[in-house]
């Protein structure tokens, strides 16, 4: 019988939905394991293969845990906000929800080809509305909400509010925006829109004047993981910086337990890294100098080396600092303007990166804490708004970027005496500058002698009694912003009062739906497109916000929700979350690793502090599986003509090498009708072949529409079988490696299946006896039952498959035929492919699917060498081995070395004085 792949998946793919193989409840009998892939965006064009690469691995894992009696939670879903969809709305006028629901339609399709173990009873879609409730439930939460560092948690914003009554800010340990302080009297004495208003200082989610990158093109704020080099990620739309007032949610103050509990997780030490980088710790302390002539106004900086304070000889405010406008002389003021009006067109990224150096004078001076010194107030845009306090004292005898300034603008540098283990820079090397006090060495007085460290840790302790100012620690994670002037995305469950007060909406309303509009363009007033939308307020005609919820939104939570995806009394039900608790292997793109995997420990960590579920942390274990690079073909077209020459001869014409459709190339051989086919203009084309074939050249590339590598999975399934693409997707090498896709060796793979299918099916018919298994084939079975146990226990599947490889070959060679190997065989390769180890499951009569059968275990026992190579040695040298059976006897060991032809010629007649034998070990012979 033939290896009929297209039957026989199409077969057990009806079997397995028609027996509900994969749906899974909670059950306390057997342990839970929770294997998640990131879900899709479910784009227009499909899946290509390097898509469920991922997928592929966990359920290869998933399955194999099942096997190893787990329950397992398999689930999938769709990313269905985003803005793709939308874009092509505005073209088309097609409504996003009918390109998604078609899109989606499209995934399923492929996805159902692979034979994923998914269980869709689970399926969510974030533009659902019964599951964008509860991403609108959470919000309303964070809303009302505060964090208390105190005790390290978010807490109710009536907590807090309770304390204003009474104590105003007093006595409050809490993260916040601004540092404001106010008495119990005068909150008493603000009316609710101002009461509201100083709140947003402290909610969870609130609203904020912050600068946000604003994208005109796609006419909305993007966050910064959405921003590279200036453009939008998406699209490549030029960025620029704006100030807006845009809902927030107030990630900063978790940094400290995102950052902490980061240690526990088993992710790769890179991605831990990013990680650490992007929350960015750092300890220093700010310091507070007062405005010259200002009255008792004050400029409050953050600084890592408050050691260096004697070294200070400027101040450098951020162009959007709120001091700027304090501190502009009216002299100076059309300078600042126009260099304002410079920076803003420039990224946070851009600044940071960038080594230009620019600047303007604010006209105003402070004076140094310490030495009482008049120090000048500049504006430059090295220093970030949204850091620190967003102003830096500079010392640019100690500081790189200070000291590029201080040569620009010809300003003095001062080095404070060295503490012990720092370089002193030559002052002779600093360039000649306008201020005769550069190059001045100064003694710093307190901390002279001090290594750094610990003139640091004393000069903190001197700034703090004296009054001068305090410790803090600094993160450079930022607050979300979270506000989209997009029509695609969750709208945000708050209204606008007759004062302009915003409130969250009551949860017995939620959801509250997407309206429909008539285009999904902003208005003609610059409005986001809801502001199109008719009826669009409550009941009592108070306006809804127009802006809507950002693509991470829908992803925060996912994870929770298909741990009880219908539950509509909540987001995730105490029992069925106490049951899974978290995810256990998280697999996808390292892309991911400083957005959705910050925003989704954050979101997990507030609904934690909530009491709504019992872990701190959401994934376990991460594996980011790497990109699979498209191979791209080429043809040479002969300047001119219409005539395309092999690559091995293409140097000997003038050529220009054209991206040809992979799809139209076999092993690199063209197929010459298909390419005439393939655009008109090569109709007639001509070709000069080498040894009558029309070979292409090739490149590693992005897998991308434009380079047409593009290799879609439904036509390897179709010429293959899902089981071959399965294999091969593992084949290809190391699951983390990014690599290239290369259809040529897919063969191979294929073939191996064949080769496996021939040991249970003849010509003539089965061909699996009940005769029992020789020790050889046992050995052959337990090798690979071991290999493959610890292979995929580490993620390493493209050794598994070799090892199934090398498997088949021994039990060919020994024409195995026994279900005592082929059985077990067939669970192994299960996770693998799942198809054929389902059918030859069943064609060796067993009834029940094999996706629930039991792993195999390795008996050690079988894989122990029967014999020895015994080193034989003579006076304590060596002179040959010997093989002899394990359980040899020292009597029999001895009678067999003594007698064997080799020994005769050492022991030259004699008779030995003492043979030594060490069983197992070595043999030695005393003459
Ligand atoms: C004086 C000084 C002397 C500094 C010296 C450094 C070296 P990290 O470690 O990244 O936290 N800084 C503070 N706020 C800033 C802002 N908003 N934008 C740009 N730079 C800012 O860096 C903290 C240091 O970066 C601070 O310490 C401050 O410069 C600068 F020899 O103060 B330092």
């Amino acid at each position: 019988m033939e290896y009929n792949f297209r039957a026989i998946e199409a077969r057990w793919q009806a079997y397995w939905r028609a027996e509900d193989v994969y749906r899974v409840t909670e059950d306390p009998s057997r342990p839970p394991y929770y294997v998640l892939d990131m879900f899709p965006y479910p784009s227009g064009a499909g899946l290509h293969v390097g898509h469920p690469l991922g997928y592929i691995a966990s359920d290869i894992f998933a399955r194999y845990k099942r096997l190893r009696g787990f329950n397992v939670l398999h689930p999938m879903g769709y990313d269905a906000f985003g803005l793709p969809a939308e874009q092509y709305a505005i073209q088309t006028g097609q409504h996003p929800e009918v390109t998604t629901t078609e899109n989606i339609r499209r995934y399923r399709e492929q996805l159902d080809q692979i034979g994923f173990s998914f269980d869709w009873s689970r399926e969510v879609r974030t533009s659902d509305p019964e599951y964008y409730k509860w991403t609108q439930w959470v919000f309303i939460k964070l809303f009302h909400s505060y964090y208390n560092n105190a005790t390290g948690k978010a807490a109710p914003i009536s907590e807090l509010i309770a304390h204003f009554e009474t104590e105003g800010t007093k006595g409050i340990n809490v993260a916040e925006s601004d540092a404001l302080s106010f008495t119990a009297e005068e909150w008493r004495s603000w009316d609710k829109k101002k009461q509201m208003q100083t709140l947003m200082n402290y909610r969870l989610a609130y609203l904020g004047e912050t600068m946000v990158n604003w994208c005109a093109a796609l006419g909305t704020v993007l966050a910064n993981d959405e921003v590279q080099d200036g453009v939008s990620v998406r699209g490549g739309h030029p960025v620029e910086q704006k100030k807006m007032q845009q809902w927030c949610l107030r990630v900063s103050a978790y940094a400290g337990r995102l950052l902490d509990s980061l240690n526990d997780l088993e992710w790769s030490e890179s991605l831990k890294e990013s990680q650490r980088n992007w929350i960015g710790k750092s300890e220093g302390a700010e310091v507070r100098f007062p405005l010259v002539g200002g009255d008792g106004a004050e400029l409050t900086v953050f600084t890592t080396r408050v050691d260096t304070i004697y070294g200070v000889t400027f101040m450098v405010l951020a162009p959007e600092s709120d001091y700027v406008p304090m501190v502009t002389t009216t002299e100076q003021q059309a300078a600042v303007d126009e260099y304002l009006a410079a920076t803003r067109r420039r990224t946070e990224r851009d600044r940071l990166s960038d080594r230009r150096v620019s600047g303007v004078f604010s006209g105003s001076y402070a004076t140094n804490p310490l030495t009482g010194e008049a120090i000048p107030i500049w504006i430059s845009d090295y220093v970030l708004a949204g850091y620190g306090t967003g102003a830096v004292m500079a010392v640019p005898a100690h500081d790189s970027r200070d000291f590029a300034f201080a040569r620009h603008f010809g300003l003095p540098i001062i080095q404070v005496v060295v503490p012990e283990g720092e370089e002193a820079t030559d002052p002779a090397t600093w360039e000649e500058s306008k201020d005769s006090k550069s190059g001045v060495l100064i003694n710093s007085g307190i901390i002279t002698g001090l290594s750094v460290t610990d003139a640091i840790a004393k000069m903190k302790a001197h700034i703090t009694s004296e009054g001068l100012g305090q410790v803090k620690t600094n993160y450079r994670l930022r607050d979300a912003i979270f506000s989209r002037q997009r029509y695609w995305g969750e709208p945000f469950p708050i209204y606008y009062d007759a004062d302009g007060t915003a409130h969250t909406i009551s949860e017995d309303e939620l959801p509250l739906c997407l309206p429909e509009v008539d285009k999904f363009l902003p208005t003609s007033d610059g409005q986001p497109p809801l502001g199109r939308a008719k009826g669009w307020h409550t009941a009592e005609g108070f306006p809804y916000e127009l802006s809507t919820m950002p693509g991470f939104a829908g992803s925060s939570a996912y994870y929770l929700r298909y741990m009880d995806p219908h539950n509509d009394k909540a987001l995730v039900g105490r029992d069925k979350n106490a049951y899974w608790r978290h995810v256990d292997l998280y697999v996808g793109g390292a892309e991911h690793a400083t957005g959705h995997l910050i925003y989704s420990r954050f979101w997990n960590k507030f609904v934690y502090d909530l009491g709504l579920v019992v872990e701190d942390e959401p994934f376990r274990k991460l594996v980011n599986q790497g990109m699979i690079q498209g191979r791209s073909n080429f043809v040479y077209r002969i300047k001119d003509t219409n005539t395309f020459v092999s690559l091995g001869l293409k140097d000997q014409y003038d050529t220009t090498p054209i991206h040809v459709d992979v799809n139209i190339v076999y092993n690199d051989q063209l197929d010459l009708e298909a390419f005439r086919a393939w655009r008109p203009e090569y109709a007639t084309a001509d070709f000069i072949l080498e040894d009558g074939k029309y070979i292409c050249g090739w490149a590693v590339e992005k897998m991308s529409k434009s380079m047409y590598n593009v290799v879609n999975p439904d036509m390897i399934v179709e010429r293959y079988g899902a089981d071959t693409l399965r294999l091969y997707e593992m084949f290809l090498g190391p699951l983390e490696q990014s690599k290239p896709w290369d259809t040529n060796g897919i063969d191979g793979v294929h073939r191996f299946l064949r080769k496996l299918w021939g040991l249970y099916y003849s010509a003539d018919g089965l061909r699996v006896t009940d005769t029992p298994a020789t020790k050889e084939e046992l050995k052959s079975l337990h090798k690979l039952i071991r290999k493959v146990t610890q292979d995929v226990e580490q993620f390493s599947f493209n050794t598994s498959v070799a090892a199934f490889m090398i498997c088949i070959n021994e039990l060919q060679g020994m024409k195995t035929a026994s279900r005592e190997v082929l059985q077990p065989l067939l669970i192994l390769l299960a996770p693998f492919a799942p198809h054929i180890a389902e059918e030859l499951w069943h064609a060796i009569g067993e009834e029940t699917t094999i996706v629930a059968a039991q792993w195999p275990e390795c008996d050690e026992k079988l894989l122990v060498e029967d014999s020895f190579k015994y080193p034989v040695s003579f006076n304590g040298k060596t002179r040959f081995t010997i093989e002899l059976p394990r359980e040899a006897s020292q009597d029999e060991i001895r009678e067999a070395v003594l007698s064997a032809d080799e020994a005769q010629k050492w022991l030259e007649g004699k008779t030995p004085k003492k043979v030594i034998i060490v069983l197992g070990r070595i043999i030695n012979i005393v003459l």
